[in-house]
């Protein structure tokens, strides 16, 4: 299986420039990865760069490919199954979750396990808000959320370059954090289909893979699930994923990154990297916990 590695080091930067409808030669394409550090970047990442620089494998491993190739995807009439140890298994519609969950904004840090990071606006609800409409079973200890994975519509699930459905998961009461966020929109607007339309798991203390997009299921289980990442390569891609400047990636170190700015992908910093990706009001879910055997 021959895949792109998650690594910043693969990136293409003349691909990069190209979203932002920028040509020049070589020796002008700034170097990303030599980028001046400066204090924390807060400033939202252009909205450029976050519909046209993407992770989705079901449409192409190149940060390129969802953009161009998920434009046809349909949504209409998407539900969302929710299943397993629920008190009443239930299939909700986008209409459905916006009467009973409403909608508000949230701006993230969204950090990619590439070290690459964005600021997002979102617009969605928390996802406890779904876990108690729903009801949780006594004896349910994790929350899988499965993305949709169909040969018709997406390429490489037709091709299976990967194994899909793309599935991740939460232990509860990380779910039940109010942090924890499904996001239905950004930037003010529904999702686009390459940032997961219509909906997506948003986890802002974790690595970027867990966001799982375009979800069909969400599963209450009593056992640690399996997950696309960790099935793939677990000494890479732990299941916690917690954003840790002090554990690397086998191959690169996390303690920095570089965080997109308001003009987009080439308006990058480079800033040291937080523990929690700086949301240090989850410290407590894993208190007595060794993060480093638990990456
Ligand atoms: N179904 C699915 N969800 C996915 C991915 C994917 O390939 N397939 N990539 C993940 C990764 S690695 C990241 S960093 C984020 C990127 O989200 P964005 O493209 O909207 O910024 O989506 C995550 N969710
Ligand atoms: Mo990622």
């Amino acid at each position: 299986m021959q895949i792109t590695d998650e690594s910043v080091f693969t990136m293409n930067r003349r691909d990069i420039l190209k979203i932002l409808g920028i040509t020049v030669g070589a020796s002008l394409i700034p170097d990303i990865l030599t980028a001046k550090e400066t204090a924390q970047q807060t400033a939202n990442t252009a909205v450029e760069a976050f519909t046209g620089y993407n992770n989705f494998y079901e449409f192409g491993m190149g940060k390129l490919d969802p953009g161009r190739r998920a434009q046809q995807f349909d949504t209409t009439n998407w539900t969302v199954d929710i299943k397993g140890m629920v008190k009443k298994p239930t299939t909700l519609s986008m209409a459905e979750m916006h009467t009973l969950f409403g909608d508000e904004e949230r701006i993230y840090r969204l950090r990619c396990v590439e070290a690459w990071a964005m600021v997002v606006p979102w617009k969605g609800f928390a996802l406890h808000k779904l876990l108690q409409h729903v009801g949780v079973q006594d004896g349910a200890k994790y929350v899988v959320f499965t993305s949709a994975a169909d040969p018709k519509q997406m390429p490489e699930v037709k091709r299976q370059s990967f194994p899909f459905p793309y599935v991740e998961g939460l232990r509860l009461d990380e779910a039940m954090h109010p942090l924890s966020f499904l996001a239905t929109g950004a930037y003010g607007k529904a999702l686009l289909p390459q940032n997961g339309a219509p909906i997506r798991l948003v986890v802002p203390w974790k690595y970027g893979f867990k966001y799982a997009k375009s979800l069909a299921t969400i599963t209450l289980t009593d056992k640690e699930p399996d997950t696309t990442w960790t099935t793939y390569s677990a000494e890479e891609y732990g299941f916690y994923a917690n954003v840790n400047p002090d554990v690397p990636h086998p191959r690169w170190p996390q303690s920095e990154e570089n965080i997109f700015g308001p003009k987009g992908v080439n308006d990058s910093v480079r800033q040291p990297t937080l523990m929690f990706n700086g949301y240090s009001e989850v410290a407590s879910l894993y208190a007595g916990m060794d993060l480093v055997k638990n990456y």
